[in-house]
C-alpha cells in the first residue's frame, strides 16, 4: 500500500504525475482556500504533507496529524513550520534551496531599480493622462550604477544579488552573523548593522524571519538611513516594520522602496497602499517557471525519496 500524501496546493501536472507513482494523494488542484480546520480534517489520516510558505503548520495542525512521518515545504523559508514540534516527534523538514536563489536575486534588483528609479510611481502617472511635456526635474530618482549596495543577511541569496552588482560598479557592503566565505570573490565589505543601514544607497534585506529578526527594521532604523536610500525586502513579512516604514516614505526619511513581503500577507498594512514611493508585488520573488517548477519538483524528489527509504535531498540543516 502507498503511503497517504497531502498536498495543499495546486501543483505541476507533472510533480504530480512523479508523486502518483509513490503516494496516494490528496490535493488541492483546484486550488481552494482551505481553512486551518479543513487542513486539520485532511491530514488526519496522512503519513506525507508537502505544504508552501503560506500554509501555517503549527502545533495545533500537527497534532491533528498522528501519522505524519514527513513533511516537505515548497520553500527555502520554514518559518511557517514548527520545527522544534517535528523534531519532537523525529519528523523530518524539507526545504527547497539553490533552486530559486538566482531568480529570487533577479527579483531583488527588479525591485531596486523599480524603486530607485521611480518606475511604478511614473508609469502610474502616464497611465492618468499627466504627462503633457517633458521637464528636466521629472520623477529624478537616485543612481544605481557606482552607488553603494547594502545587503543585510549574506547567505546564497544575498551573494547572487552581490554579484549582479558587480555590472553596476557598485561597491558593496554587507552584514551577516558571521564573515561570508565567498566575500573577496564577490567583493563584498562585513560591517555592523549600523554602518549598513547609514552608508547604503540601496539596502535589501536577505535575512530569514525569526523571532530575533522580527522588525529589526523599524523607525528607529529608518531614521539613521540616508533620505536619498532606497530598502528592499524580499526576504519575509515582518523584518520591516511596515507601518513605520510607510511613515518614513511619508515623511521622506528614506526616498523609495520596494516590497515583495508583508507582515500578514496577503493583507497589507493599509498605510503601504496610499505611499507612492514604494514598490509592492505579491510575493514572486520566485515566481519564474523554472524556478517554481524546480521548486515543486525537488518537494517531490524529497518525498519520493523518503518514500522510497533514501536519504532526503534537502532536509533542513541540523545546525
Ligand atoms: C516562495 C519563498 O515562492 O522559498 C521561500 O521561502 O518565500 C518563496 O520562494 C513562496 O514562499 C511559496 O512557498
Amino acid at each position: 500500500m502507498k503511503p497517504r500524501l497531502l498536498i495543499t496546493r495546486k501543483v505541476f501536472p507533472e510533480v504530480l504525475a512523479a508523486l502518483a507513482e509513490h503516494f496516494d494523494i490528496e490535493s488541492n488542484q483546484a486550488d481552494e482556500e482551505w481553512s486551518a480546520e479543513d487542513l486539520g480534517r485532511r491530514v488526519a489520516d496522512k503519513q506525507a504533507l508537502f505544504v508552501v510558505a503560506s500554509d501555517r503548520i503549527d502545533a495545533a495542525l500537527l497534532a491533528a496529524a498522528p501519522d505524519l512521518r514527513i513533511v516537505a515545504t515548497g520553500s527555502v523559508g520554514y518559518n511557517h513550520v514548527d520545527l522544534a514540534h517535528l523534531r519532537g516527534r523525529g519528523i523530518p523538514l524539507t526545504i527547497t534551496p539553490d533552486v530559486l536563489t538566482e531568480a529570487t536575486a533577479d527579483m531583488a534588483w527588479a525591485l531596486l531599480m523599480a524603486a530607485a528609479r521611480r518606475v511604478c510611481e511614473s508609469e502610474h502617472w502616464l497611465r492618468a493622462g499627466y504627462w503633457k511635456r517633458w521637464a528636466f526635474d521629472q520623477f529624478l530618482g537616485e543612481d544605481v550604477h557606482g552607488a553603494t549596495l547594502g545587503i543585510l543577511g549574506m547567505g546564497r541569496i544575498g551573494s547572487a544579488i552581490a554579484r549582479r552588482a558587480r555590472g553596476f560598479s557598485m561597491k558593496v557592503l554587507y552584514s551577516n552573523r558571521s564573515p561570508a566565505a565567498n566575500e573577496a570573490e564577490l567583493g563584498a565589505t562585513r560591517v555592523e548593522r549600523d554602518v549598513l543601514l547609514r552608508e547604503s544607497d540601496h539596502l535589501v534585506i536577505v535575512v530569514p524571519y525569526s523571532a530575533a529578526t522580527h522588525h529589526l527594521i523599524g523607525a528607529a532604523e529608518l531614521a539613521t538611513m540616508k533620505p536619498t536610500a532606497t530598502l528592499i525586502n524580499i526576504a519575509r513579512g515582518g523584518i520591516v516594520d511596515d507601518v513605520a516604514l510607510a511613515a518614513a516614505l511619508k515623511a521622506g526619511t528614506i526616498a523609495a522602496a520596494g516590497l515583495d513581503v508583508y507582515e500578514n500577507e496577503p493583507a497589507l498594512a493599509p498605510e503601504l497602499l496610499t505611499v507612492p514611493n514604494v514598490v509592492l508585488t505579491p510575493h514572486l520573488g520566485s515566481a519564474t517557471r523554472t524556478s517554481r517548477v524546480g521548486m515543486a519538483m525537488l518537494a517531490a524528489r524529497n518525498l519520493i525519496a523518503w518514500a522510497s527509504g533514501e536519504p532526503l535531498p534537502t532536509p533542513v540543516p541540523a545546525n
